[in-house]
Protein backbone atom coordinates (compact mmCIF):
# COMPACT_ATOMS: atom_id res chain seq x y z
CA UNK A 1 0.00 0.00 0.00
CA UNK A 2 0.78 3.56 -0.69
CA UNK A 3 2.25 5.86 1.73
CA UNK A 4 0.36 9.30 2.48
CA UNK A 5 3.28 10.54 1.32
CA UNK A 6 3.17 8.85 -1.88
CA UNK A 7 -0.26 9.43 -2.15
CA UNK A 8 0.23 12.88 -2.20
CA UNK A 9 2.89 12.82 -4.48
CA UNK A 10 0.83 11.00 -7.06
CA UNK A 11 -1.76 13.99 -6.12
CA UNK A 12 0.95 16.85 -6.17
CA UNK A 13 3.16 15.91 -8.93
CA UNK A 14 1.29 13.37 -11.00
CA UNK A 15 3.46 13.78 -14.40
CA UNK A 16 6.56 14.70 -13.01
CA UNK A 17 9.97 11.85 -13.21
CA UNK A 18 8.55 8.36 -11.88
CA UNK A 19 11.86 7.39 -10.73
CA UNK A 20 12.20 9.74 -7.81
CA UNK A 21 11.09 8.55 -4.59
CA UNK A 22 7.84 9.33 -3.08
CA UNK A 23 8.77 11.50 -0.32
CA UNK A 24 11.55 13.63 -1.76
CA UNK A 25 9.34 14.11 -4.55
CA UNK A 26 6.69 15.93 -2.84
CA UNK A 27 8.79 17.60 -0.96
CA UNK A 28 11.08 18.31 -4.26
CA UNK A 29 7.01 19.29 -5.68
CA UNK A 30 5.97 21.54 -3.13
CA UNK A 31 9.70 23.28 -2.84
CA UNK A 32 9.13 24.56 -6.22
CA UNK A 33 5.81 25.75 -5.60
CA UNK A 34 7.30 27.82 -2.40
CA UNK A 35 10.03 29.07 -4.82
CA UNK A 36 7.37 30.06 -7.23
CA UNK A 37 5.59 32.00 -4.44
CA UNK A 38 8.03 33.78 -3.64
CA UNK A 39 9.11 35.03 -6.75
CA UNK A 40 5.43 36.09 -7.72
CA UNK A 41 6.00 37.59 -3.50
CA UNK A 42 8.66 39.53 -4.60
CA UNK A 43 7.46 40.65 -7.82
CA UNK A 44 4.42 41.64 -6.50
CA UNK A 45 6.24 43.87 -4.23
CA UNK A 46 7.76 45.45 -6.58
CA UNK A 47 5.02 45.79 -8.92
CA UNK A 48 3.02 47.52 -5.82
CA UNK A 49 6.10 50.11 -5.35
CA UNK A 50 5.91 51.26 -8.88
CA UNK A 51 2.63 51.67 -8.82
CA UNK A 52 2.45 53.68 -5.40
CA UNK A 53 5.29 55.77 -6.64
CA UNK A 54 3.62 56.41 -10.07
CA UNK A 55 0.92 58.00 -7.48
CA UNK A 56 3.22 59.44 -4.76
CA UNK A 57 6.51 60.44 -6.07
CA UNK A 58 6.73 59.73 -10.18
CA UNK A 59 10.26 61.02 -10.14
CA UNK A 60 11.39 58.04 -7.82
CA UNK A 61 10.31 54.77 -7.85
CA UNK A 62 12.54 52.21 -5.63
CA UNK A 63 14.07 49.76 -8.48
CA UNK A 64 14.64 53.28 -10.01
CA UNK A 65 16.04 54.35 -7.00
CA UNK A 66 18.12 51.11 -6.32
CA UNK A 67 19.43 51.21 -10.17
CA UNK A 68 20.55 55.13 -9.84
CA UNK A 69 22.61 53.52 -6.32
CA UNK A 70 24.21 51.11 -8.72
CA UNK A 71 25.11 53.10 -11.25
CA UNK A 72 26.57 55.69 -8.99
CA UNK A 73 29.04 53.01 -7.30
CA UNK A 74 30.72 51.33 -10.67
CA UNK A 75 34.41 51.42 -9.14
CA UNK A 76 36.13 55.02 -10.45
CA UNK A 77 38.09 54.54 -13.61
CA UNK A 78 37.05 51.61 -14.85
CA UNK A 79 36.47 52.29 -18.25
CA UNK A 80 34.13 49.50 -19.78
CA UNK A 81 32.18 50.10 -16.99
CA UNK A 82 32.04 53.69 -17.18
CA UNK A 83 31.40 53.56 -21.13
CA UNK A 84 28.61 50.97 -20.30
CA UNK A 85 26.95 53.35 -18.13
CA UNK A 86 27.90 56.49 -20.41
CA UNK A 87 25.74 54.17 -23.09
CA UNK A 88 22.08 53.65 -24.13
CA UNK A 89 21.29 50.20 -24.78
CA UNK A 90 22.47 48.85 -21.66
CA UNK A 91 19.87 50.11 -19.85
CA UNK A 92 17.01 47.75 -20.54
CA UNK A 93 19.33 44.51 -20.08
CA UNK A 94 20.52 46.26 -16.86
CA UNK A 95 16.91 46.38 -16.19
CA UNK A 96 15.59 42.86 -16.91
CA UNK A 97 19.01 41.80 -14.80
CA UNK A 98 17.63 43.74 -11.37
CA UNK A 99 14.07 41.95 -12.54
CA UNK A 100 15.69 38.82 -12.67
CA UNK A 101 17.84 38.82 -9.54
CA UNK A 102 14.68 39.99 -7.57
CA UNK A 103 12.60 37.26 -8.80
CA UNK A 104 15.90 35.01 -7.62
CA UNK A 105 16.24 36.54 -4.14
CA UNK A 106 12.01 35.78 -4.17
CA UNK A 107 12.16 32.38 -4.97
CA UNK A 108 14.69 32.02 -1.87
CA UNK A 109 12.34 33.99 0.26
CA UNK A 110 9.47 31.26 -0.86
CA UNK A 111 11.62 28.33 0.05
CA UNK A 112 12.37 29.86 3.16
CA UNK A 113 8.81 30.76 4.81
CA UNK A 114 7.72 27.51 4.01
CA UNK A 115 10.21 26.24 6.20
CA UNK A 116 9.64 28.29 8.82
CA UNK A 117 6.97 30.77 9.44
CA UNK A 118 8.13 34.65 8.84
CA UNK A 119 12.00 33.71 7.63
CA UNK A 120 10.64 34.98 4.03
CA UNK A 121 8.84 37.44 5.05
CA UNK A 122 12.31 38.83 6.56
CA UNK A 123 14.08 38.64 3.41
CA UNK A 124 11.22 40.47 1.63
CA UNK A 125 11.43 42.84 4.46
CA UNK A 126 15.10 43.45 3.86
CA UNK A 127 13.69 44.48 -0.30
CA UNK A 128 12.26 47.25 1.28
CA UNK A 129 14.56 48.35 3.49
CA UNK A 130 17.37 48.12 0.81
CA UNK A 131 14.65 50.35 -1.40
CA UNK A 132 14.12 53.09 1.78
CA UNK A 133 18.24 53.22 2.02
CA UNK A 134 18.34 53.78 -2.03
CA UNK A 135 15.54 56.13 -1.92
CA UNK A 136 16.76 57.95 1.14
CA UNK A 137 20.23 58.85 -1.12
CA UNK A 138 18.83 60.16 -4.25
CA UNK A 139 17.90 63.86 -4.92
CA UNK A 140 14.75 63.43 -5.66
CA UNK A 141 13.40 61.89 -2.24
CA UNK A 142 10.52 62.95 -0.86
CA UNK A 143 9.14 61.75 2.29
CA UNK A 144 6.46 59.55 0.23
CA UNK A 145 8.90 58.17 -1.89
CA UNK A 146 10.40 56.95 0.90
CA UNK A 147 7.38 55.37 2.06
CA UNK A 148 6.69 53.17 -0.80
CA UNK A 149 9.28 50.85 -0.54
CA UNK A 150 8.30 50.25 2.77
CA UNK A 151 4.49 49.62 1.89
CA UNK A 152 5.96 47.49 -1.45
CA UNK A 153 7.58 45.48 0.75
CA UNK A 154 4.43 44.58 3.44
CA UNK A 155 2.19 43.65 0.39
CA UNK A 156 5.10 41.18 -0.71
CA UNK A 157 5.24 39.36 2.67
CA UNK A 158 1.57 39.33 3.36
CA UNK A 159 1.14 37.54 0.16
CA UNK A 160 3.72 35.50 0.58
CA UNK A 161 2.62 34.51 3.97
CA UNK A 162 -1.00 33.89 2.24
CA UNK A 163 0.44 31.66 -0.25
CA UNK A 164 2.91 30.09 1.57
CA UNK A 165 0.26 28.94 4.19
CA UNK A 166 -2.04 28.07 1.79
CA UNK A 167 0.43 25.72 0.13
CA UNK A 168 0.97 23.62 3.61
CA UNK A 169 -2.76 23.70 4.13
CA UNK A 170 -3.14 21.89 1.31
CA UNK A 171 0.18 19.34 1.99
CA UNK A 172 -1.02 18.58 5.40
CA UNK A 173 -4.79 18.00 4.60
CA UNK A 174 -3.17 15.35 2.63
CA UNK A 175 -0.55 14.03 5.08
CA UNK A 176 -3.24 13.62 7.63
CA UNK A 177 -4.89 10.13 6.02
CA UNK A 178 -5.00 7.98 3.84
CA UNK A 179 -8.57 7.85 3.05
CA UNK A 180 -10.72 9.34 0.61
CA UNK A 181 -11.67 12.30 2.53
CA UNK A 182 -7.71 13.12 2.96
CA UNK A 183 -7.54 13.25 -0.76
CA UNK A 184 -10.20 15.25 -1.43
CA UNK A 185 -9.36 17.86 1.45
CA UNK A 186 -5.79 17.88 -0.61
CA UNK A 187 -7.31 18.63 -3.86
CA UNK A 188 -9.48 21.11 -2.33
CA UNK A 189 -6.33 23.11 -0.56
CA UNK A 190 -3.75 22.37 -3.73
CA UNK A 191 -7.00 24.30 -5.80
CA UNK A 192 -7.05 27.07 -3.58
CA UNK A 193 -3.40 27.11 -3.25
CA UNK A 194 -3.18 27.58 -7.18
CA UNK A 195 -6.16 29.95 -7.08
CA UNK A 196 -3.91 32.80 -5.28
CA UNK A 197 -0.86 32.28 -6.59
CA UNK A 198 -2.68 32.88 -10.06
CA UNK A 199 -4.57 35.59 -9.31
CA UNK A 200 -1.38 36.90 -7.40
CA UNK A 201 0.69 36.38 -10.71
CA UNK A 202 -1.64 37.94 -13.03
CA UNK A 203 -2.77 40.86 -10.68
CA UNK A 204 1.31 41.14 -10.66
CA UNK A 205 1.70 40.92 -14.72
CA UNK A 206 -1.22 43.48 -15.20
CA UNK A 207 0.58 46.20 -12.63
CA UNK A 208 3.48 45.45 -13.72
CA UNK A 209 2.18 46.69 -17.58
CA UNK A 210 0.44 49.39 -16.46
CA UNK A 211 3.68 50.60 -14.25
CA UNK A 212 5.60 50.40 -17.43
CA UNK A 213 3.27 52.23 -19.70
CA UNK A 214 2.76 54.83 -17.04
CA UNK A 215 6.45 55.29 -17.27
CA UNK A 216 6.50 55.34 -20.57
CA UNK A 217 3.71 57.63 -21.21
CA UNK A 218 6.17 59.83 -18.58
CA UNK A 219 2.75 60.82 -16.98
CA UNK A 220 2.08 62.90 -19.16
CA UNK A 221 4.90 64.61 -19.91
CA UNK A 222 5.21 64.22 -23.21
CA UNK A 223 1.46 65.74 -23.97
CA UNK A 224 2.82 68.98 -22.14
CA UNK A 225 5.74 68.83 -24.42
CA UNK A 226 3.97 68.44 -27.87
CA UNK A 227 1.70 71.24 -26.34
CA UNK A 228 4.52 73.61 -25.62
CA UNK A 229 4.73 76.43 -27.94
CA UNK A 230 8.29 77.43 -28.90
CA UNK A 231 8.84 80.90 -29.40
CA UNK A 232 11.00 82.29 -32.50
CA UNK A 233 14.55 83.46 -31.91
CA UNK A 234 15.38 86.95 -32.41
CA UNK A 235 18.80 85.93 -34.11
CA UNK A 236 18.64 82.63 -35.87
CA UNK A 237 20.81 80.51 -36.34
CA UNK A 238 23.80 81.27 -39.27
CA UNK A 239 22.65 80.06 -42.61
CA UNK A 240 23.95 76.86 -43.60
CA UNK A 241 26.99 77.61 -46.22
CA UNK A 242 26.23 76.51 -49.50
CA UNK A 243 28.35 73.25 -50.19
CA UNK A 244 28.74 72.91 -46.09
CA UNK A 245 26.71 69.05 -46.89
CA UNK A 246 29.32 66.98 -49.32
CA UNK A 247 26.52 64.88 -50.22
CA UNK A 248 28.69 61.61 -50.56
CA UNK A 249 26.44 58.25 -50.13
CA UNK A 250 27.08 57.04 -46.65
CA UNK A 251 27.73 60.18 -44.76
CA UNK A 252 25.95 61.32 -42.13
CA UNK A 253 23.64 64.00 -41.99
CA UNK A 254 25.37 67.77 -41.39
CA UNK A 255 22.36 68.43 -39.33
CA UNK A 256 21.36 65.01 -37.26
CA UNK A 257 17.88 64.56 -37.06
CA UNK A 258 16.73 64.40 -33.01
CA UNK A 259 15.44 60.95 -33.82
CA UNK A 260 19.15 59.55 -34.41
CA UNK A 261 20.96 62.11 -31.94
CA UNK A 262 22.86 59.53 -29.65
CA UNK A 263 21.66 60.07 -26.00
CA UNK A 264 24.19 58.89 -22.97
CA UNK A 265 22.74 59.52 -19.43
CA UNK A 266 22.65 58.08 -16.07
CA UNK A 267 18.70 57.92 -15.97
CA UNK A 268 17.32 54.72 -16.06
CA UNK A 269 14.56 56.36 -17.00
CA UNK A 270 13.93 59.27 -18.26
CA UNK A 271 13.17 62.17 -16.18
CA UNK A 272 9.68 63.66 -16.53
CA UNK A 273 9.47 67.13 -15.79
CA UNK A 274 6.45 68.89 -15.76
CA UNK A 275 7.28 72.32 -17.55
CA UNK A 276 4.16 74.38 -15.71
CA UNK A 277 5.95 73.86 -12.55
CA UNK A 278 9.84 73.68 -13.91
CA UNK A 279 12.17 76.34 -11.56
CA UNK A 280 15.75 76.81 -12.30
CA UNK A 281 17.62 78.59 -9.49
CA UNK A 282 20.90 80.32 -9.59
CA UNK A 283 22.56 79.77 -5.93
CA UNK A 284 25.43 80.00 -4.71
CA UNK A 285 28.49 82.79 -4.52
CA UNK A 286 26.00 84.79 -6.35
CA UNK A 287 25.30 88.25 -4.72
CA UNK A 288 21.64 88.00 -5.86
CA UNK A 289 19.92 84.18 -6.02
CA UNK A 290 17.62 83.98 -9.05
CA UNK A 291 14.30 81.80 -10.16
CA UNK A 292 13.42 81.24 -13.62
CA UNK A 293 10.25 79.41 -14.85
CA UNK A 294 9.31 78.36 -17.87
CA UNK A 295 7.37 81.01 -19.11
CA UNK A 296 9.76 83.60 -17.96
CA UNK A 297 12.85 81.88 -19.92
CA UNK A 298 10.68 81.30 -23.08
CA UNK A 299 9.82 85.44 -23.02
CA UNK A 300 13.80 85.98 -23.27
CA UNK A 301 15.43 86.96 -26.52
CA UNK A 302 15.88 83.87 -27.56
CA UNK A 303 18.59 82.91 -29.74
CA UNK A 304 19.33 79.56 -32.29
CA UNK A 305 22.87 78.39 -32.90
CA UNK A 306 24.20 74.60 -34.66
CA UNK A 307 26.81 74.02 -31.81
CA UNK A 308 28.07 70.07 -31.92
CA UNK A 309 28.24 68.06 -28.98
CA UNK A 310 30.17 65.13 -28.30
CA UNK A 311 30.70 62.75 -25.51
CA UNK A 312 34.65 62.01 -23.56
CA UNK A 313 33.58 58.30 -24.13
CA UNK A 314 33.18 58.61 -28.30
CA UNK A 315 36.12 56.20 -29.05
CA UNK A 316 38.22 57.68 -32.40
CA UNK A 317 36.26 56.54 -34.97
CA UNK A 318 32.76 56.60 -33.28
CA UNK A 319 29.37 57.84 -33.20
CA UNK A 320 28.99 59.36 -29.65
CA UNK A 321 28.63 62.83 -31.48
CA UNK A 322 25.97 65.00 -33.29
CA UNK A 323 24.82 68.25 -34.63
CA UNK A 324 21.85 70.13 -34.25
CA UNK A 325 20.33 73.78 -34.23
CA UNK A 326 19.71 74.55 -30.48
CA UNK A 327 17.14 77.49 -29.52
CA UNK A 328 17.70 78.88 -26.31
CA UNK A 329 18.67 81.90 -23.77
CA UNK A 330 22.52 82.77 -23.43
CA UNK A 331 23.58 81.17 -19.73
CA UNK A 332 25.55 84.62 -19.50
CA UNK A 333 21.95 86.72 -19.34
CA UNK A 334 21.16 84.80 -16.49
CA UNK A 335 24.83 85.01 -14.64
CA UNK A 336 24.46 88.31 -15.45
CA UNK A 337 21.16 88.90 -13.13
CA UNK A 338 22.64 86.76 -10.43
CA UNK A 339 26.57 88.51 -10.13
CA UNK A 340 28.48 85.56 -9.60
CA UNK A 341 30.70 86.88 -6.61
CA UNK A 342 34.80 87.07 -7.13
CA UNK A 343 36.87 84.20 -6.31
CA UNK A 344 33.88 81.83 -8.02
CA UNK A 345 35.40 79.87 -11.18
CA UNK A 346 32.69 77.12 -12.05
CA UNK A 347 29.20 76.47 -12.69
CA UNK A 348 27.66 73.31 -10.79
CA UNK A 349 24.64 72.94 -13.23
CA UNK A 350 22.17 69.78 -11.47
CA UNK A 351 19.50 67.91 -13.07
CA UNK A 352 16.32 66.91 -11.32
CA UNK A 353 17.79 63.32 -10.43
CA UNK A 354 20.77 64.91 -8.92
CA UNK A 355 23.30 64.51 -11.89
CA UNK A 356 25.85 67.44 -11.96
CA UNK A 357 28.37 68.92 -14.11
CA UNK A 358 30.93 71.44 -13.22
CA UNK A 359 31.89 73.60 -16.07
CA UNK A 360 34.41 76.84 -15.68
CA UNK A 361 32.69 80.30 -14.96
CA UNK A 362 34.71 81.81 -17.96
CA UNK A 363 32.85 79.58 -20.45
CA UNK A 364 29.53 80.14 -19.33
CA UNK A 365 30.23 84.35 -18.87
CA UNK A 366 32.24 84.63 -22.22
CA UNK A 367 30.89 85.45 -25.78
CA UNK A 368 30.19 81.67 -27.13
CA UNK A 369 26.90 81.50 -26.52
CA UNK A 370 26.18 78.47 -24.04
CA UNK A 371 22.76 78.18 -24.08
CA UNK A 372 19.91 77.22 -21.71
CA UNK A 373 18.52 75.00 -24.45
CA UNK A 374 14.44 74.84 -24.54
CA UNK A 375 14.84 74.07 -28.57
CA UNK A 376 16.82 71.00 -30.75
CA UNK A 377 15.88 71.18 -34.69
CA UNK A 378 12.82 73.43 -34.22
CA UNK A 379 10.95 71.23 -31.65
CA UNK A 380 11.32 71.35 -27.84
CA UNK A 381 13.68 69.14 -26.81
CA UNK A 382 12.67 65.63 -26.54
CA UNK A 383 12.11 64.22 -23.06
CA UNK A 384 15.61 61.70 -23.59
CA UNK A 385 17.35 65.02 -24.59
CA UNK A 386 16.83 66.78 -21.33
CA UNK A 387 12.77 68.13 -21.79
CA UNK A 388 12.18 70.96 -20.97
CA UNK A 389 15.67 72.94 -20.84
CA UNK A 390 18.98 71.37 -20.67
CA UNK A 391 22.67 73.19 -21.04
CA UNK A 392 24.98 73.62 -24.43
CA UNK A 393 28.36 75.10 -24.30
CA UNK A 394 30.41 74.70 -27.49
CA UNK A 395 33.80 73.30 -27.20
CA UNK A 396 33.35 70.74 -23.77
CA UNK A 397 32.37 67.63 -23.71
CA UNK A 398 28.99 66.49 -22.81
CA UNK A 399 29.90 65.64 -18.91
CA UNK A 400 31.06 68.63 -17.98
CA UNK A 401 28.76 71.04 -19.68
CA UNK A 402 25.68 69.66 -21.27
CA UNK A 403 23.24 68.60 -18.21
CA UNK A 404 19.77 68.20 -19.01
CA UNK A 405 16.64 68.15 -16.98
CA UNK A 406 18.60 71.45 -15.51
CA UNK A 407 17.09 72.35 -11.91
CA UNK A 408 19.79 74.27 -10.48
CA UNK A 409 23.54 76.75 -11.48
CA UNK A 410 25.41 76.23 -8.46
CA UNK A 411 27.74 79.08 -8.45
CA UNK A 412 31.30 77.42 -7.13
CA UNK A 413 35.16 76.73 -7.22
CA UNK A 414 36.42 74.02 -8.65
CA UNK A 415 38.28 73.43 -5.18
CA UNK A 416 35.34 72.98 -3.42
CA UNK A 417 32.64 71.28 -5.89
CA UNK A 418 33.43 68.22 -8.28
CA UNK A 419 31.00 67.15 -11.21
CA UNK A 420 29.31 63.79 -11.22
CA UNK A 421 32.00 61.96 -13.21
CA UNK A 422 35.14 63.57 -11.82
CA UNK A 423 35.28 61.62 -8.61
CA UNK A 424 34.83 58.49 -10.73
CA UNK A 425 38.00 58.56 -12.66
CA UNK A 426 37.33 61.74 -15.47
CA UNK A 427 39.17 64.94 -15.47
CA UNK A 428 37.28 68.14 -14.04
CA UNK A 429 37.96 69.72 -16.83
CA UNK A 430 36.70 68.37 -20.60
CA UNK A 431 37.46 70.34 -23.37
CA UNK A 432 36.62 68.71 -26.38
CA UNK A 433 39.79 67.22 -28.57
CA UNK A 434 40.23 68.21 -32.46
CA UNK A 435 39.38 64.97 -33.95
CA UNK A 436 38.14 63.57 -37.50
CA UNK A 437 36.33 60.63 -39.01
CA UNK A 438 36.20 58.59 -41.75
CA UNK A 439 32.57 57.42 -42.72
CA UNK A 440 32.93 56.56 -46.66
CA UNK A 441 33.99 53.76 -47.17
CA UNK A 442 32.89 52.21 -44.14
CA UNK A 443 36.36 50.00 -42.74
CA UNK A 444 36.80 46.81 -44.43
CA UNK A 445 34.51 47.79 -47.69
CA UNK A 446 35.59 46.78 -51.27
CA UNK A 447 35.86 49.05 -53.61
CA UNK A 448 36.53 49.32 -57.62
CA UNK A 449 39.86 50.47 -58.53
CA UNK A 450 40.31 54.01 -59.90
CA UNK A 451 39.30 56.64 -58.60
CA UNK A 452 38.28 55.65 -54.51
CA UNK A 453 35.74 58.91 -53.05
CA UNK A 454 36.79 59.21 -49.27
CA UNK A 455 34.69 61.55 -46.89
CA UNK A 456 33.95 62.17 -43.11
CA UNK A 457 33.83 65.04 -40.70
CA UNK A 458 36.32 66.85 -38.67
CA UNK A 459 35.61 69.15 -35.80
CA UNK A 460 37.44 71.19 -32.70
CA UNK A 461 34.49 73.21 -31.28
CA UNK A 462 34.69 77.12 -30.86
CA UNK A 463 38.17 76.83 -32.76
CA UNK A 464 37.48 75.42 -35.89
CA UNK A 465 39.24 73.19 -38.83
CA UNK A 466 41.88 74.47 -40.70
CA UNK A 467 42.64 71.17 -42.78
CA UNK A 468 41.89 67.98 -43.16
CA UNK A 469 44.40 65.20 -44.40
CA UNK A 470 44.97 62.05 -45.43
CA UNK A 471 47.37 59.13 -46.13
CA UNK A 472 47.35 55.62 -47.58
CA UNK A 473 49.89 52.87 -46.02
CA UNK A 474 51.34 55.42 -43.97
CA UNK A 475 52.38 57.62 -46.88
CA UNK A 476 52.86 61.05 -47.74
CA UNK A 477 49.36 63.20 -45.93
CA UNK A 478 47.00 64.74 -48.98
CA UNK A 479 44.80 67.35 -48.50
CA UNK A 480 41.36 66.80 -48.40
CA UNK A 481 38.98 69.34 -49.81
CA UNK A 482 37.24 70.95 -46.66
CA UNK A 483 33.43 71.94 -46.54
CA UNK A 484 32.58 75.45 -45.78
CA UNK A 485 31.48 74.40 -41.51
CA UNK A 486 28.19 75.78 -40.29
CA UNK A 487 30.36 77.93 -37.34
CA UNK A 488 33.62 76.97 -35.59
CA UNK A 489 31.02 75.30 -32.81
CA UNK A 490 30.30 72.48 -35.69
CA UNK A 491 31.65 69.52 -37.59
CA UNK A 492 32.89 70.06 -40.83
CA UNK A 493 32.43 67.69 -43.60
CA UNK A 494 35.25 66.68 -46.02
CA UNK A 495 36.23 64.56 -49.41
CA UNK A 496 39.00 63.50 -51.04
CA UNK A 497 38.83 61.23 -53.97
CA UNK A 498 42.31 58.88 -54.31
CA UNK A 499 43.55 56.70 -57.01
CA UNK A 500 44.05 53.23 -55.83
CA UNK A 501 44.97 50.59 -58.07
CA UNK A 502 43.97 46.22 -56.70
CA UNK A 503 45.41 45.44 -52.90
CA UNK A 504 44.81 46.55 -49.15
CA UNK A 505 45.52 49.54 -48.19
CA UNK A 506 45.26 51.27 -44.83
CA UNK A 507 43.67 54.59 -44.52
CA UNK A 508 44.29 57.36 -42.17
CA UNK A 509 43.11 60.87 -41.14
CA UNK A 510 44.26 63.90 -39.19
CA UNK A 511 42.68 66.99 -38.34
CA UNK A 512 44.50 70.23 -37.64
CA UNK A 513 42.34 73.32 -36.28
CA UNK A 514 42.21 76.76 -37.05
CA UNK A 515 45.23 77.88 -34.79
CA UNK A 516 47.47 75.01 -36.55
CA UNK A 517 47.31 72.55 -34.05
CA UNK A 518 46.95 69.33 -35.30
CA UNK A 519 44.86 66.48 -33.43
CA UNK A 520 46.85 64.32 -31.78
CA UNK A 521 48.38 61.16 -32.57
CA UNK A 522 48.98 59.19 -29.78
CA UNK A 523 46.50 56.84 -29.03
CA UNK A 524 44.93 57.01 -25.87
CA UNK A 525 41.73 55.54 -24.35
CA UNK A 526 38.63 57.80 -23.38
CA UNK A 527 39.51 58.18 -19.63
CA UNK A 528 40.35 60.67 -18.51
CA UNK A 529 39.45 63.38 -20.41
CA UNK A 530 38.90 61.72 -24.03
CA UNK A 531 40.14 59.56 -26.99
CA UNK A 532 43.21 60.57 -28.99
CA UNK A 533 44.76 58.84 -32.15
CA UNK A 534 43.75 59.34 -35.39
CA UNK A 535 40.83 56.68 -37.30
CA UNK A 536 42.29 54.11 -39.47
CA UNK A 537 40.30 52.37 -41.54
CA UNK A 538 41.16 49.50 -44.15
CA UNK A 539 40.30 49.65 -47.54
CA UNK A 540 40.37 46.51 -50.11
CA UNK A 541 40.52 47.97 -53.97
CA UNK A 542 39.09 45.07 -56.68
CA UNK A 543 40.32 44.71 -59.69
N1 LIG B 1 21.03 64.96 -16.27
C1 LIG B 1 22.04 64.47 -17.01
N2 LIG B 1 22.54 65.23 -17.99
C2 LIG B 1 23.56 64.77 -18.76
C3 LIG B 1 24.12 63.49 -18.51
C4 LIG B 1 23.56 62.70 -17.46
O1 LIG B 1 24.00 61.58 -17.17
N3 LIG B 1 22.52 63.23 -16.73
N4 LIG B 1 25.14 63.04 -19.31
C5 LIG B 1 25.93 64.03 -20.02
C6 LIG B 1 26.78 63.44 -21.03
S1 LIG B 1 28.05 62.47 -20.47
C7 LIG B 1 26.64 63.73 -22.36
S2 LIG B 1 27.79 63.21 -23.48
C8 LIG B 1 25.48 64.50 -22.86
C9 LIG B 1 24.76 63.76 -23.94
O2 LIG B 1 23.61 64.47 -24.36
P1 LIG B 1 22.57 63.76 -25.30
O3 LIG B 1 22.11 62.52 -24.61
O4 LIG B 1 21.48 64.74 -25.54
O5 LIG B 1 23.31 63.42 -26.57
O6 LIG B 1 24.55 64.77 -21.83
C10 LIG B 1 25.12 65.16 -20.60
N5 LIG B 1 24.04 65.56 -19.74
MO1 LIG C 1 29.36 62.01 -22.18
Amino acid sequence: MKTPQAQQEAADDGASSPRRSGADGAAQGSRRWAAASGAVAAGAAVVVGELLAGLLSPSLSPVTAVGGVMIDAVPPGVKDWAIALFGTADKAVFLAGMLLVIAAVGALAGILEQRRRFAGAAVIAVFGLVGLAAVLTRAQMTPAAAVVPLAGALAGALLLGLLIRRLQEGASAGAAGTDYAARTATTAGRRTFLQVLATGAGATAVGGVVAAVWRGAAAGISTAREKLQLPAAVAEAPAIPAGAEVGLDGMQPLVTPNRDFYRIDTALIVPSLDPESWVLRVTGMVEQEVELNLAELLAKPLIERHVTIACVSNEVGGDLIGNARWLGWPVRELLALARPQSGADMVLSRSSDGWTAGTPLEVLTDQRDALLAVGMNGEPLPLEHGFPVRMIVPGLYGYVSATKWLTELRVTRFADDVGYWTPRGWSDRGPIKTSSRIDVPRTGRRVGAGTVMFGGVAWAQHTGIGKVELRVNRGPWQAARLAPGISLDTWYQWQLGIELTPGQYEVQVCATDLNGEPQVEERRPVAPDGATGFHTIRVDVNP
